[in-house]
């Protein structure tokens, strides 16, 4: 590439993976609604996923929902994408919302378990609406799918 060609690739290679509360219990308890994996078998799976693209995935886990929102103002400028599963903070959580607004690259929702097909409190999702997609109900797969999905977003 010349010095006055302009490339669309972001300066960033990393992916931040977002998990919120609860997800840390994953594999102990509740194995017919969310697995047998551990998150970080999950991780696993998307910092693998991440190699073979030539991203590098970065991956916090918090129960707070301030916590959350300061990682994803931090990633503003840092981070390429975000893939988020934002636990039931989906469904209620406004602040989260407004933070990922902000945020300039692609943004992953993905949950481990179709909320659509469970109780109709978890019908609604508050980041839905701030996501570039969303991915559900594919447990342990819909992390790969994730990255993939932001790594295609990346290079289009
Ligand atoms: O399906 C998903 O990924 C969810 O985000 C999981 C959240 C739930 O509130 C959302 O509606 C859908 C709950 C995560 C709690 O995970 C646990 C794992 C093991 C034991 C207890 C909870």
């Amino acid at each position: 590439m010349s010095e006055h060609e302009v490339s669309n690739r972001p300066a960033s290679s990393i992916i931040l993976l977002l998990s919120g509360p609860n997800l840390n219990l994953l594999g102990e308890r509740e194995p017919d609604v969310y697995g047998t994996d551990t998150l970080e078998d999950h991780v696993a799976v998307a910092t693998a996923t991440a190699q073979q693209h030539g991203l590098v995935l970065e991956h916090q886990q918090s129960n707070l929902e301030g916590t959350l929102i300061d990682l994803i103002q931090q990633a503003r400028g840092r981070c390429a994408g975000i893939i988020i599963n934002p636990g039931a903070f989906s469904h209620y959580s406004w602040a989260i919302h407004d933070a990922l607004a902000v945020f300039e690259g692609p943004v992953v929702e993905l949950h481990l378990s179709n909320p659509n097909a469970r109780e109709p409190w978890r019908h609604i999702s508050v980041v839905s609406p701030v996501a570039t997609g969303t991915i559900v109900g594919f447990g342990g797969h819909g992390y790969e799918l994730a990255v993939q999905a932001v790594a295609r977003q990346l290079s289009s």
